[in-house]
């Protein structure tokens, strides 16, 4: 059978089709891109094409614990109510606290939202999307009126110009970068610009990159403004008549950035490459400028947010075909915890608690005979304040659903000692383990992609149905059903009364359009976000709903592609408003010896915390362990040299990571990814580092500038292990390790100072003596292997740091041997050797989809295919999702640096 059903990473909301048995078995037997999803319309990046590998029920919580010990639902649930009824009873409403994030499923985060603000009465409902949209949302409302994405992905196709700046969409939104790379071979006039301070796939793409310094965006779309009104470019008419605030905007740009040098100056890049841009932009209607964390995620985030919008308003290149400031999502349903009001400054369905007549609106709304909601009166802390409230005693309990903010939240060792702390922690989860429900007094097991039925937001405001396929694991529970089966034990059973979430995603659409009436002025109750045309739908319906962007109601009953199209803004008086910004002064971080800028960002093949994608093996081999990117003078300073492990520390915190030397950075800056945690690897947490400092409007926290000092780490030996999955790991024995899923076994890169017997190690840390052994003294080698009935229990190579991996090569075929019944003599044999009879050395894997690695294709170009076509055509790579073919054309072009270097060396 197929079912329809969307993506549940990235915020682009690929339509998927699910093969799948009927709801039997515990995974798919495959998934597809959904050729009919408007999103999509059929492609899927790596991590979307690898969702059946990440489904099966090993590692999933099936089962509620309460501190530690495995309880019934019934327990559960009275232990959740009568704790979280006692503290309220105790210390009122406030002293209850719900972590939420963009990963739930609008139903879910609906009457999580209810259920915390208007029952328990706290305002204090936060959510991950704090550390990730808050600034776009911040910057939005001030402009617009309403936290409104203007365009959709089409805009982006029908550009002429398209600025990418703080996203690496090739890896972070794939799909979308798929299409925008087919745009752009339909219109060869189209430009594309990306600014990052760092060199990144999505460079592939650019007419022009802009590798400006961190932190200097403001001055650069200042620069911009000041550059559009010394040449005459401004929409005067657009202006006027639209807009207010530009006198004021300009003349802050203007004082800021007053020329094209100073501008160049701040922004750290040559002047005529900026020139460019500043031309082409103020030159062009058609302009889409696509942000996202490089933005976001900033102490001056929404200043940020703001220049770019000021630009866009003052140009007029906005409420039209291929234009507009964009905000892209990083979560699933990112923009549907925004519709629901999940942030703490919000109520519910695009109100605040300020907007005029809106508490007493909602009250009225979730009133049942019997049960009035107590609405607090006024905002609750927002994720960073969360913290130093329960730090503080205040905040007493705090059920965390769908995030991991042990791993996520800045300066995460104070995280977890205030996690540690507070009295009732309780996290809802779909994993058995992750490094937040370590701290957890109750766990709630939730069901996961591929069991939850709902609707997600995308990007581009399109709200899409993810269906139910496979039966929950175990006790295993919707996160909709888990909340209202605590609400009904604490007494608010008549506002929780939902048979399906059909019933409450009705429930929501009608909240959208309660008294929202279009003639009015946003201060006398009209909202944007207004689904009231997806309201009054039958089960039937709401399964069989298709793929639609909101606004959805009586004026737009099939949905709405792009906003402001008449320029009607949700202000008071209908215009859109620049805002004067600057530059603020360098954010205050640890200092000390650490110098150096950190940035921290993702991989294309991993989701966050790793707890979904590192179950997919294929997932793991694109970049396998912590790593930290770092420019050739900066590893020079450090004594640190390519391929060794080093450390990063601050007086937050350390992190140890592989050394990658690289020319993509910045001299002064660093990159380190976001997933590993406390499941994956020693100290790898990149939020460990970073300061809790945030922007003061958004309250999101600078999470790509942090300050460290680098220095390599003294290490004698470098092991890899090879164990069963269900073994357990001598974690303890070593200075470093990093864990590396494979299929059958799991692998183990380990480091130590000190140099054990290996003998007796063996016996103390695997619990077994080696069935097989060879030593060599003099090389530092040691090799060994248990095997029980003819079965490989473990496998272990031991070498002096750095020289593992040549010794090693490709482990891939003893990943097999794990998985067989007895290992024959031959293999036996080869078994100690360390390689397979025809093992070839393929190197880490490029392309995902087939599993294709980087010594493979080198080879490859080396026989003369000398385009990513040819390359597809001998080994498939880049021809399926397309995620790698940014890295083939590097490798290419590489090869061929290398190969006119060595002829020009021959030719002199
Ligand atoms: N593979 C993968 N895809 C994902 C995710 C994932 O975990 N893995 N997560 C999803 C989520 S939740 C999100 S929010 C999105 C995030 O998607 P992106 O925002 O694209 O992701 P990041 O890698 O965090 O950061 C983007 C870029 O900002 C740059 N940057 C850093 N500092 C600055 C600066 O001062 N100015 C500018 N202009 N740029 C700067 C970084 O170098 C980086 O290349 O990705 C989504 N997609
Ligand atoms: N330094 C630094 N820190 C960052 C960022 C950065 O760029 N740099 N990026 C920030 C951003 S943009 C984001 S979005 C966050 C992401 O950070 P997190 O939200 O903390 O990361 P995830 O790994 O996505 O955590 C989701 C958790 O929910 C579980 N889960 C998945 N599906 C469900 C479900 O349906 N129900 C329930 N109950 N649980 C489920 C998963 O198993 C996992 O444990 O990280 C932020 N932190
Ligand atoms: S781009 Fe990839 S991760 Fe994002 S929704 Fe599409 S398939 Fe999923
Ligand atoms: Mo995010």
């Amino acid at each position: 059978m197929e079912t329809n059903t969307t993506c549940p990473y990235c915020g682009v909301g690929c339509g998927v089709v699910a093969q799948h048995d009927a709801g039997r078995g515990d995974t798919l037997a495959g998934v597809t891109g959904d050729k009919t999803h408007p999103a999509n319309e059929g492609r899927l990046c790596v991590k979307g094409s690898a969702l059946a590998q990440t489904l099966g029920h090993e590692g999933r919580l099936t089962h509620p614990r309460i501190d530690g010990v495995t309880v019934s639902w019934e327990t559960a649930l009275s232990a959740v109510a009568s704790r979280l009824g006692s503290i309220r009873a105790q210390h009122g409403g406030g002293a209850i606290a719900g972590y939420l994030s963009g990963q739930l499923l609008t139903e879910d985060y609906y009457i999580a939202n209810k259920f915390f603000k208007g029952f328990v009465g706290t305002p204090h409902v936060d959510t991950n999307s704090r550390l990730c949209m808050a600034s776009a949302v911040a910057g939005y409302k001030r402009a617009f009126g309403a936290d409104a994405v203007p365009c959709c992905y089409e805009d982006l196709e029908t550009a002429e110009l398209v600025v990418l700046t703080g996203s690496n969409l090739a890896w972070n939104h794939p799909v979308l970068y798929q299409r925008l790379r087919a745009a752009k071979s339909r219109n060869p006039l189209m430009r594309i610009v990306v600014i990052d301070p760092r060199v990144t796939d999505t460079c592939e793409l650019a007419d022009l990159f802009l590798q400006i310094a961190p932190g200097s965006d403001i001055a650069l779309f200042n620069g911009l403004l000041s550059y559009m009104a010394g040449k005459g470019r401004l929409d005067r008419d657009f202006i006027e008549h639209h807009t207010e605030g530009f006198d004021d905007a300009l003349a802050a740009a203007q004082q800021e950035v007053p020329d094209i040098a100073t501008a160049a100056e701040r922004c750290g890049v040559d002047a005529e490459r900026l020139e460019t841009f500043y031309y082409w932009f103020a030159t062009q209607l058609h302009v889409v400028t696509l942000y996202s964390q490089g933005i976001n995620q900033s102490s001056g985030g929404t200043d940020r947010v703001n220049a770019i919008i000021n630009a866009h308003l003052a140009g007029g290149s906005i409420g039209l075909p291929g234009a507009g400031p964009f905000s892209i999502t990083g979560q699933p349903n990112a923009m549907g915890g925004r519709e629901v009001g999940g942030l703490a400054n919000q109520l519910a369905a695009h109100m605040d608690y300020h907007t005029p007549g809106a508490l007493d609106r909602v009250t009225r709304f979730w009133t049942t005979p019997n049960l009035v909601p107590a609405l607090p009166d006024g905002p609750g802390h927002k994720a960073l304040a969360l913290v130093e409230a329960i730090e503080r005693g205040e905040v007493q309990a705090l059920w965390i659903m769908a995030t991991n903010p042990l791993v996520s939240l800045p300066d995460a060792n104070r995280v977890r000692a205030a996690i540690q702390k507070c009295p009732l922690v309780i996290v809802s989860d779909c994993v058995a383990r992750n490094d937040t429900l370590a701290y957890a007094d109750i766990v709630l097991p939730a069901s996961g992609w591929a069991e939850k039925d709902g609707t997600v937001t995308n990007s581009e405001r399109r709200i899409s149905r993810q269906r139910g396929i496979l039966p929950p694991p175990g006790e295993a529970r919707h996160d909709w059903w888990i909340i209202r089966e605590v609400a009904r034990h604490m007494g608010f059973g008549e506002a929780f009364d939902y048979q399906g979430v059909h019933e409450i995603f009705d429930e929501h659409a009608r909240l959208s359009g309660f008294e929202n009436d279009p003639q009015a002025t946003p201060d006398t109750g009209y909202r944007l976000f207004d689904i009231s045309g997806l309201a009054g739908m039958d089960r039937a319906r709401y399964d069989a709903l298709a793929p639609i962007q909101w606004p959805v109601n009586a004026d737009a009953p099939r949905g709405t592609a792009r906003l402001f199209e008449r320029a009607r803004f949700m202000t008071p008086n209908g215009r859109a408003r620049l805002i004067a910004v600057a530059s603020s002064p360098a954010i205050q971080q640890p200092d000390g010896e650490a110098r150096l800028v950190l940035n921290t960002g993702r991989i294309r093949d991993q989701w966050h915390t790793m707890t979904r994608t590192a179950r997919a093996p294929r997932l793991m081999h694109h970049r396998s362990e912590p790593f930290i990117e770092v420019h050739p003078e900066d590893a020079r300073h450090a004594s640190v040299q390519n391929g060794q492990i080093a450390r990063l520390h601050n007086t937050l915190g350390e992190y140890l990571g592989r050394v990658r030397v690289t020319t993509a950075q910045r001299r002064g800056e660093l990159f380190i990814p976001i997933h590993w945690n406390d499941q994956f690897a020693h100290q790898a947490r990149a939020s460990a580092l970073i300061a809790a400092v945030c922007d003061p409007l958004s309250g999101q926290p600078e999470s790509k500038q942090g300050r460290v000092a680098l220095s390599p780490i003294t290490a004698q030996w470098e092991a890899c292990l090879l164990l069963g999955h269900d073994a357990r790991a001598p974690l303890g024995e070593s200075d470093w390790w990093a864990r590396i899923p494979l299929t059958h076994c799991q692998r183990f890169q380990m480091m130590g100072e000190k140099t054990p017997d290996w003998m007796t190690w063996c016996e103390r840390a695997l619990g077994q003596v080696p069935t097989l052994w060879s030593e060599d003294h003099g090389r530092r080698h040691f090799r060994a292997a248990c095997l029980h009935k003819g079965r490989v229990v473990w496998w272990l190579a031991v070498a002096p740091v750095g020289t593992l991996n040549a010794m090693l090569g490709d482990v891939g075929w003893l990943d097999d041997c794990f998985a067989l019944e007895a290992l024959e003599s031959p293999q036996r044999r080869r078994l100690l050797a360390g390689r397979a009879a025809s093992g070839e050395d393929t190197g880490a894997t490029v392309c995902s989809c087939h599993q294709v690695g980087e010594k493979t294709i080198h080879r490859a170009i080396a026989d003369g295919c000398n385009s990513v076509e040819a390359l597809g055509e001998t080994l498939a790579c880049g021809t399926e999702c397309g995620s790698c073919i940014p890295e083939l054309k590097q490798l290419i072009a590489a090869q061929h640096a290398r190969r006119d270097e060595a002829t020009e060396q021959v030719s002199v």
